[in-house]
């Protein structure tokens, strides 16, 4: 059985999960990292030797970097599901997905520790500020991309859409400045329409650190 093994609100772990949900595969979640540790021991590291989460184990097959495992999901279990249909269409997506790790995603995460891990007496609207006109551009580039098509590769959801759809959900929650998203937003809606996206990728996290640690505590490792 395909074992996972990230605490649930780590947005690389959700990403993974989001994938398994949307492919229905049987699977065995175990709570690591964060508060709950375990990323130190020799079993660990002899996975993922950078001692990081997500780290998967299916049947023997171990992999990490979620984006890597996504496709490897997706290409040995998605039979057409979120892959696109040919070479170029995959070629597309695999590019969103590298644009997402290289470009959306370190000012995500950069914004989302400065608010919701950072308490908020010791906040710095200074940075927040230059953080979120660092996002404009990448979220600019979204904008006009979902402009012109239903999703991030085409008219139906796929690869390029599952690590972008978790870090679209926690800019949207942040009470920052932005660009106006109507696109990005009806995108957004339509994924919140999906019972694995609500299942896997909204679900609550709390505004400040000490909500976080008690969200993170509240979930329990799954399997289904
Ligand atoms: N590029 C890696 C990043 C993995 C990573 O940095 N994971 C974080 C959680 S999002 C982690 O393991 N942090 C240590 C911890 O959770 O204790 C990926 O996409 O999987």
């Amino acid at each position: 059985m395909l074992e996972v093994w990230g605490r649930r609100n780590s947005i690389n772990v959700i990403t993974v999960m989001w994938a398994v949900g949307e492919l229905g595969l049987a699977h065995r979640r175990h709570d690591v990292g964060g508060s709950f540790g375990g990323l130190d021991t020799a079993a660990f590291r002899a996975m993922n030797p950078g001692g990081r989460v997500p780290t998967i184990d299916d049947d023997g097959v171990i992999l990490f970097e979620s984006n890597a495992i996504v496709r490897y999901l997706c290409r040995r279990y998605g039979h057409g599901g979120l892959l696109p249909d040919d070479e170029v269409g995959c070629a597309l997506a695999d590019q969103w997905m590298e644009w997402h790790k290289t470009t959306l995603y370190p000012p995500t995460i950069e914004l989302f520790w400065a608010i919701v891990r950072t308490e908020p007496a010791l906040r710095d609207p200074a940075a927040i500020e230059r953080l979120s006109r660092s996002l404009a551009g990448p979220l600019t580039i979204l904008e006009d991309r979902l402009a012109k098509r239903s999703y991030v590769a085409g008219e139906r959801l796929t690869t390029a859409d599952i690590p972008i759809g978790p870090a679209i959900r926690r800019i949207l929650d942040l009470a920052i400045e932005r660009p106006p998203l109507p696109h990005i937003q009806a995108w957004y809606d339509r994924l919140c329409e999906r019972p694995a996206f609500r299942e896997h990728v909204l679900f609550p996290y709390g505004s400040n650190p000490a909500e976080w640690y008690r969200f993170e505590r509240e979930g329990v490792a799954t399997g289904g």
